[in-house]
């Protein structure tokens, strides 16, 4: 019997488009789902199409049939729901399985989950991959944004069928990458789903404000997204708001589908783990979690309506002319948006030293050119700006190509946040990007003060900028 290349359990949007992929790229792929009906159904509507291609989609109703259907060292991607249901098909699986053969989990683990099944399997002679995929439906069977944590020996058995199903950077090169061991590849993707609310929410705020400032309908903001995107801001995001602004109500044949979506945002909870995981190691990603809590508060839709009836003065917008904002505007977003990613990549960096991971920011901002939710131009600047000044780990804001960007651009952030802060319009991404950036290059904060309160309140003590040690005050006498 000819042996498949690969396996995969879990047959839903992601794990049927990524088999697909595999199959149209000459592999063959045996693939298992819990509920056997679904593979019957893909395995009607899709072998026959990936027999065209070169490759062979085949089902298995049974684990055994599964893994007798796979060459080893067996190579197994779960792609199922992502918690306990991973740690459930890990069970399974295991009684299955010899020593060398890889477990890959492609879906959105969290990676302390990753790392203690990487160890769970090593104690068995096994070897557990975490990877993190980016793309949604389309990037999984087309090409996704891969980023892989395990042991290198397991990127080296993977890295040619994920080389040959990825999506492509600037360069033609493919958009995987080997972050590091363990947990890496999922802390990364973790990382990048929390820029991905950053720039949403940045979008977003832009949005508002051109829409109650300058009162403009959908299409006309369609019209300024679509320039941006012609521009400096071309990115996927704001390829994919041109047609969401512009999109008819279907249903009752009146305006525009945008003004009928109720504004409480959903979330899977992976921006929230970026921030949580921030907090505890000290670092400061504000744009990330301010977009997290732009979803918190709006999902709170019944109390927000109540209290806007309390507070209905809302402040006279204050604009320019609008062809004199717009430019402001683009340049205020590039800014924000290289202080987002500045803010992901100096968590990435602190949890690489904690953890002892040999991370490389270009080869991270490279494999996030393409496939990935957050694609665009920007990260080809990063990859680049890093590449040339030969650093891969220092601040964003400390690299050449960077310093210059905000030297350029940040004026008319801070002059952006003015303006539609003042108008009554929040910017909670926007106005903590620069807070961030300025902050993050300052000689001086005010944290002198809070010493001085906490050393008066709880004898915490201070130290002094002339000289070295630790005092105390007796403020009292
Ligand atoms: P879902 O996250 O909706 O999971 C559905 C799959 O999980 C089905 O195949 C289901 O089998 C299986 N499953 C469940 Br639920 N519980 C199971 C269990 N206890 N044992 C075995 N199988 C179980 O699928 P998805 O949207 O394709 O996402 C898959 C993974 O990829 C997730 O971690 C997701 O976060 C991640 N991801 C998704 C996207 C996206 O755009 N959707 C993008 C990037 C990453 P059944 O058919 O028998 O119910």
């Amino acid at each position: 019997m000819t042996q498949s290349n690969l396996g995969l359990i879990g047959l839903a949007v992601m794990g049927s488009n990524l088999a697909r992929n595999f199959a149209s790229r000459g592999f063959r792929i045996s693939v298992y789902n819990r509920t056997n009906s679904k593979t019957n159904e893909f395995i009607k509507n899709f072998s026959s199409s990936a027999k065209k291609q070169g490759g062979a989609l085949v089902g298995a109703s049974e684990y055994t049939e599964f893994i007798q259907s796979l060459e080893r060292p067996r190579k197994i991607i779960i792609m199922v729901k992502a918690g306990s249901p991973v740690d459930g098909v890990i069970a399974e699986l295991l009684p299955h399985l010899e020593p060398g053969d890889i477990v890959i989990d492609a879906g959105n683990s969290f990676y302390k989950d990753t790392e203690r099944r990487f160890l769970e399997l090593k104690a068995k002679g096994l070897h557990f991959v975490g990877m993190g995929v980016s793309g949604g439906e389309e990037g999984a069977l087309n090409g996704s944004s891969i980023m892989l944590g395990g042991a290198p020996e397991s990127w080296r058995e993977l890295q040619p069928a994920l080389e040959a199903i990825a999506a492509k950077d600037f360069s033609g090169e493919p958009c995987v990458t080997y972050v590091g061991p363990g947990g890496a590849g999922h802390y990364v993707k973790m990382v990048h789903n929390g820029i991905e609310y950053a720039v949403m929410q940045m979008m977003s705020e832009a949005y508002a404000f051109l829409k109650i400032a300058y009162n403009l309908k959908p299409p006309a903001i369609a019209d300024i997204f679509e320039k941006f995107s012609q521009g400096k801001l071309n990115s996927f995001l704001f390829d994919i708001a041109v047609p969401v602004l512009r999109r008819p109500d279907d249903l009752t044949k009146k305006g525009f589908l945008i003004d009928k979506i109720l504004d409480r945002a959903g979330s899977k909870g992976t921006g929230a783990w970026a921030s949580k995981d921030a907090l505890d190691r000290g670092i400061s990603i504000t744009s990330i979690t301010e977009a997290v809590y732009a979803r918190s508060i709006s999902a709170s839709k019944e109390s927000r309506v109540a209290l806007s009836k309390l507070y209905k003065n809302k402040l006279a917008p204050k604009k320019l002319p609008l062809p004199k904002f717009i430019p402001l505007l683009e340049n205020a977003l590039y800014a924000g948006m290289i202080s987002c990613y500045a803010q992901g990549y100096d968590l990435i960096q602190k949890t690489a030293t904690e953890e002892k991971w040999d991370l490389n920011l270009a080869e991270i901002s490279r494999v996030w050119e393409g496939g990935c939710i957050i694609r665009a131009k920007l990260l080809n600047v990063l990859h680049k700006a890093y590449q040339t000044s030969g650093s891969k780990n220092s601040s964003l804001f400390a690299v050449p190509g960077i310093v210059s960007l905000m030297k350029k651009y940040v004026p008319d952030l801070r002059a952006v946040v003015g303006v539609v802060s003042a108008s009554g319009v929040s910017t909670p991404a926007l106005a903590t990007a620069l807070f961030y950036f300025q902050d993050a290059t300052s000689k001086e904060l005010s944290a002198n003060f809070i010493q001085g309160l906490r050393d008066y309140f709880g004898a915490h003590t201070y130290e002094r900028t002339d000289r070295p040690g630790n005092f105390h005050t007796n403020w009292i006498s």
